[in-house]
């Protein structure tokens, strides 16, 4: 029998990947999305699968809709991605973020016990649980020390995540996802930021990158491979928490060098350091050791640091050089503002 996905936040970058590949695998895919003035379907469209899903309106913050989305989709498996997801905007929303983010898990969790316990759930727990808590990889038994309200929120639905699976036997994971990047990266992200910038310099529409701390250091993966480890969890015998990464760490600063580098160019002409990006505080370092996914998922990534970049910059540059030849396709780019003119309290001049 054909099998049944929900999955929530699919207008994400996550979202729109795992719909893709589990509709390669003949799932049925249904998707939540929140009702917007205009539309954003544009990754979903990208990859040319809009008019393959489902969509069903549901806000995390509305748990009336979630429980009438589990009860149309009525799903095998459940993936819940949506979050607000930006680790410097929850400096702004701490509250928002901690509903969202974190209660939204809960609300999850609470309509499966309720409508079919025998639903599987996977959640989208992060690197950014372990916060600052160690300069070494680090795995599925090392300590956590959140350092921001996204994290903080995060720790909480992992808990519940654990909590559901031990009180009321509900098939559900956390996915330890360590940062994980694409052409469908959301605009805010660090790497986007670079890539979109590179390809604007590179073909003379801008003149200067702005960054806050160049010293911190990511594990970054490429996101199509990571969707494949959360469909991998849910297919086991017993539900478990995996580590996903590549246990490579690689600073922004290297992020910026090798983009640069790409279109023949030296960043240090180009790039300014600008206060107004620094987080209050900073995750300086996060590498994870994926032994456990590869022993018992089999999975392991194959795109590594210096292809992600590349995969990236060439995909900017390439929308940036039809842009300019008058194309017009989905993407989010040309009508996002420049983040010098966006006032938080964190970016405030
Ligand atoms: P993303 O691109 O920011 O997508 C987030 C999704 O959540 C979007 O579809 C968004 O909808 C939806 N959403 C936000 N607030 C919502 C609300 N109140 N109600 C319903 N939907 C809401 O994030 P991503 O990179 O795909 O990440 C997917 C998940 O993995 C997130 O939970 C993130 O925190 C987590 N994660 C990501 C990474 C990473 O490196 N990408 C690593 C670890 C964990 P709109 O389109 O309407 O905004
Ligand atoms: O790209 P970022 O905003 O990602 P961050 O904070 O690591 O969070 C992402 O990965 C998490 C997994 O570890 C996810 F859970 C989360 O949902 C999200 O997907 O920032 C990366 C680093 C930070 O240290 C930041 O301070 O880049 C530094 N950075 C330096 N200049 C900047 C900038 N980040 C952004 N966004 N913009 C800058 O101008």
């Amino acid at each position: 029998m054909t099998k049944r996905a929900l999955i929530t936040g699919i207008t994400g970058q996550d979202g729109a990947y795992l719909a893709k590949f589990l509709l390669d695998k003949g799932y049925e895919v249904y998707g939540t999305y929140r009702r917007v003035s205009t539309p954003n379907f544009w990754r979903l469209q990208a990859l040319g699968i809009f008019e393959k899903i489902n969509l069903i309106p549901a806000d995390l913050v509305d748990a009336a809709s979630i429980i009438e989305a589990i009860k149309i989709a009525e799903p095998d498996e459940v993936y819940h991605l949506a979050a607000q997801s930006f680790v410097g905007a929850s400096f702004e929303q701490p509250i928002g973020t901690g509903d969202i983010t974190g209660l939204g898990v809960t609300r999850i969790l609470e309509a499966i016990r309720q409508i079919n316990p025998e639903i599987k759930f996977y959640n989208a727990a992060t690197s950014e649980l372990y916060g600052n808590g160690s300069n070494k990889p680090v795995n599925e038994e090392s300590p956590f020390k959140p350092a921001s309200p996204y994290a903080a929120a995060k720790l909480y639905g992992y808990w519940m995540t654990r909590i559901y699976r031990e009180a009321y036997g509900i098939f559900a994971c956390n996915g330890i996802l360590f940062n994980h990047e694409s052409p469908l990266r959301g605009l805010e992200f660090v790497t986007r930021k670079i890539s979109n910038a590179v390809a604007k310099i590179a073909l003379g529409i801008e003149k200067e990158l702005r960054l806050g701390n160049l010293d911190a250091k990511r594990d970054w993966g490429y996101a199509p491979e990571y969707v494949e480890a959360m469909w991998l969890m849910l297919q086991q015998k017993e539900p478990d928490d995996y580590v996903i990464a590549t246990n490579e760490s690689h600073s922004v600063r290297e992020f910026v060098e090798k983009a640069f580098d790409i279109v023949d160019l030296d960043w240090q002409e180009y790039v300014k350091i600008d206060k107004r990006f620094f987080r209050p505080i900073d995750v300086n370092f996060l590498q994870g050791d994926y032994s456990k996914a590869k022993k018992k998922l089999g999975w392991e990534p194959k795109v590594r640091f210096n292809k992600l970049v590349e995969i990236m910059v060439k995909a900017d540059l390439e929308r940036w050089e039809r842009w300019l030849n008058g194309e017009r396709f989905p993407w989010d780019a040309p009508n996002y503002p420049n983040e010098t003119r966006i006032l938080t309290r964190g970016l405030r001049v």
